[in-house]
């Protein structure tokens, strides 16, 4: 079944310039984009989407990260599109993930991890709701 996943290729992978070829290996996944913009998350904002983790220790150092440069926000659109996209991220930790994967091919570390991915069709709406209007899709 077709569903909408919500990505985020993050300030690390922006900064060095790995952004295309991060957009390309999620295309040449068979995922299409159905909505994307670069943009560079405020300090509440970064707060809000990361809100689940508020009691957590990286807390802090996550929303520092994450407003450290722009980042590509994205709608991806495919059969089973959430789940697919975690696989091709990797591990949220880059130092386990295999090569093939984004964060095996272009992340550093647990933070530094390149690239975001939704983790339920619930969380995926609401963080593409979070970032984007309707105006803002394709179709
Ligand atoms: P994921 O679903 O793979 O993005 O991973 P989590 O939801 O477990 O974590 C969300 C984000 O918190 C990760 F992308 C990176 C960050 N994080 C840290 O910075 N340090 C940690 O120890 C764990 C997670």
């Amino acid at each position: 079944m077709s569903e909408r996943t919500f990505s985020i290729i993050k300030p690390d992978a922006v900064a060095a310039g790995n952004a295309g070829n991060i957009i390309q290996m999620i295309t040449n996944a068979g995922l299409t984009y159905k909505a994307m913009k670069l943009l560079h998350m405020s300090q509440a904002q970064a707060e809000g989407f990361y809100a689940v983790h508020k009691e957590r220790p990286f807390y802090g150092e996550l929303v520092e990260f994450m407003t450290s440069g722009p980042v590509v926000v994205g709608v991806l659109e495919g059969d089973n599109a959430i789940a697919r996209y975690r696989d091709l991220m990797g591990p949220t930790n880059s130092t386990e993930a295999p090569k093939g994967t984004i964060r095996g091919e272009y992340g550093s570390d647990i933070q530094n991890n390149a690239v975001h991915g939704s983790d339920a069709p619930e969380t995926a709406k609401q963080e593409v709701n979070y970032f984007f209007t309707k105006e803002e899709f394709i179709d």
